[in-house]
């Protein structure tokens, strides 16, 4: 799906400001939804959990309702009107004067609707957004069935499973570790099109020698009955440069275009050059940046533009004070800018697809993505097979469907993550039929056929039969923390044991999170766990052992920042397991690591 881009023909109307908002609960909405009479206000976007002093906002569970009136001006008579949505989680009604209009299930891809009829050009309507925030085992992120999960023990006074049916509320029971936030998370806006308009594009680009070659399909659409050979004969292509001179020009539909002496995009401190593919269509027009660089695996390593490249970055999420997972744009550029600072080159968009913004940041400063699903939580212990009892399959593929559909373009997306830590040990053959026929799957959606992979929990490797199959081996980690707390000397003998399990794979293998919780200001002379030091001494010390290991194509350090989570015994205050606060204040390993990284190059870091 395209973002929507303004230009001399399309107009982009951002909803975004102070909606209505009211609580709902667990009963879905229906087809039809009244007018908000008892309304409060919310930002949007924004998720609506932290917005009020209120346990009702932060602990909800079910249905929220915002609502606002359209005005669509006259003056876009004759043009498609389409209402698109960038992320509403995790379900979504969309009604139009009380009306049913659009749903989606899956709370980080867009969605989009055409009003052209339902709100005339020239005319007001009634916006109403329900979204469903609750998660369960057919939903990704997975959620744990049951409000009463905390209850029933042998010990007196802790109420029994039963007798908390009585009392205890529904409440949402993440499988995961970050905090359930909700609601509209990313814009709103009003796009137009002319009737016959430039539905997607698909870029593929390669080199040849000096030259670049871009592969295109355009699919445009127009009024029903028109002929496919029609709309191509109207369809045009040109390549712009960074000065929009022309480099490249075709018709058609799809073609094949030369680009001599091209630039290639390159990782930063390289130059993340990016081309324009200006695309006419009739009255139409639509332009797509992207990039000229090329992504495979060979043996083991990772290569871009042909080179062995060296992950060095971290799990990141989208998180912050008062917005939750809201889009904020100023802490995108911080969170580039502090990229920049670490001489990082790279994130994992844990645990679900980002905002479309980031990419396109990432694209222009050269930073380097893997792009993961929501299917975080897969998995529910030794005694239940999750590919046996959750229905998430079919939903899994839409949104594979939709994060490859919507980020295909992306030159810095390099590789795509399934998901994240799901149970691949206990029932082994199902893991295997599941994760590898979805990896099969993302390969086949894939125009440019970039690298698949998915990530594996800290398990038992010798059972494990899926990660070894992947693309790139991505493991998490946490010798020294959740296993062997306190001990380097142990972690680092762990490490090499699996190290040498792994050697044996001949595949890529990196490490897509390790870490320690480090509460900012808690220091230690001998370094010890949750103080700044123990997090520095345990990146030291690990890494020690992934620099002899050829093999190994990076390091991606769990996490970024800190960030909300659910609360519980482990988390004091959330999850301090960042290199930066929560507020974007670095930590001592932040310190370390920006030198550590400064003196390790993006290209040939392992050359024995
Ligand atoms: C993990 C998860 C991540 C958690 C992290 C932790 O394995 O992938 O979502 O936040 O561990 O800190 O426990």
């Amino acid at each position: 799906m395209l973002y929507p881009r303004e230009n001399e023909v399309r107009a982009v109307l951002d909803l975004s400001g102070i909606w209505k908002f009211q609580l709902g609960d667990a009963r879905d909405p229906g087809e039809a939804c009244e007018s908000l009479k008892d309304s409060e206000v919310i930002s949007v976007p924004a998720s609506y959990n932290d917005q009020k002093e209120d346990p009702a906002y932060r602990n909800h569970y079910g249905w929220v309702y915002y609502e606002r009136t359209i005005a669509v001006p006259a003056s876009l008579k004759g043009q498609r009107l389409v209402l698109r949505f960038d992320a509403v989680t995790h379900r979504a009604k969309v009604y139009i004067n009380g009306k049913l209009a659009a749903e989606h299930k899956g709370g980080f891809l867009p969605f989009e609707v055409e009003i052209t009829d339902l709100i005339p050009a020239g005319t007001r309507g009634v916006l109403t957004v329900a979204a469903d925030n609750r998660i369960h085992h057919g939903t990704l992120p997975v959620g744990n069935e049951g409000a009463i999960a905390f209850f029933g023990s042998d010990n007196p006074g802790v109420p029994s499973v039963e007798a908390a049916k009585l009392w205890a509320k529904p409440q949402n029971i993440p499988n995961f570790d970050f905090f359930n936030y909700a609601g509209i998370n990313r814009p709103v806006r009003l796009y137009t099109t002319p009737e016959m308009y430039v539905d997607d594009i698909t870029l593929v680009p390669s080199i040849d020698g000096a030259d670049g070659i871009v592969e295109y399909d355009i699919s445009v659409k127009g009024r029903a009955g028109e002929q496919k050979a029609v709309l191509s004969e109207m369809t045009a292509i040109e390549i712009l440069d960074e000065n929009r001179s022309c480099v490249a020009r075709g018709c058609g539909c799809a073609g094949k275009l030369r680009i001599p002496q091209a630039k290639l995009w390159w990782p930063w401190p390289g130059i993340p050059y990016l081309y324009t593919a200006r695309i006419s269509c009739g009255e139409d027009v639509y332009e797509q940046p992207f990039g000229i660089r090329t992504v495979r695996v060979e043996g083991t390593k990772f290569l871009i533009n042909e080179k062995p490249f060296y992950f060095k970055g971290f799990g990141k999420h989208e998180d912050s004070a008062f917005h939750g997972r809201g889009l904020d744009l100023c802490l995108d550029v911080k969170d580039v800018n502090l990229i920049h600072w670490l001489h990082a080159n790279s994130f994992r968009t844990s645990h679900y697809p980002y905002a479309e913004e980031m990419y396109d940041l990432c694209d222009r400063e050269g930073i380097v993505i893997i792009d993961e699903t929501p299917a975080v939580g897969i998995g529910a212990g030794e005694a239940q097979n999750p590919y046996e009892t959750f229905p998430i399959r079919e939903h899994h593929e839409q949104v594979l469907r939709e994060m490859v559909g919507r980020d295909k373009n992306h030159p810095s997306v390099v590789m795509w993550s399934m998901g994240n830590e799901p149970d691949t040990e206990h029932f082994p053959e199902s893991a295997y039929e599941y994760w590898h026929s979805l990896y099969e799957y993302t390969h086949s959606l894939d125009p440019q056929n970039r690298p698949v992979t998915f990530v594996c929990c800290q398990n038992n490797y010798e059972r494990d039969l899926v990660t070894r199959t992947m693309d790139v081996v991505c493991i998490n980690r946490y010798y020294g923390w959740y296993n062997l707390s306190g001990n380097l000397d142990a972690a680092c003998y762990a490490w090499n044991q699996e190290l040498d399990f792994w050697e044996k794979q001949g595949k890529p293998v990196m490490v897509t999170e390790y870490g320690a919780d480090a509460i900012a200001g808690i220091h230690e002379t001998v370094p010890e766990m949750f103080s700044e030091e123990y997090q520095m001494e345990f990146y030291r010390r690990q890494n020690a052992e992934f620099d002899k290991r050829s093999f190994f194509i990076g390091e991606h350090v769990w996490g970024f920042a800190d960030f909300a989570t659910v609360q519980g015994c482990m988390r004091a205050d959330g999850n301090k397991k960042g290199l930066f606060t929560r507020d974007r204040r670095p930590k001592m390993a932040a310190h370390y690591l920006k030198k550590r990284w400064n003196a390790i190059p993006d290209f040939d870091y392992k050359p024995f």
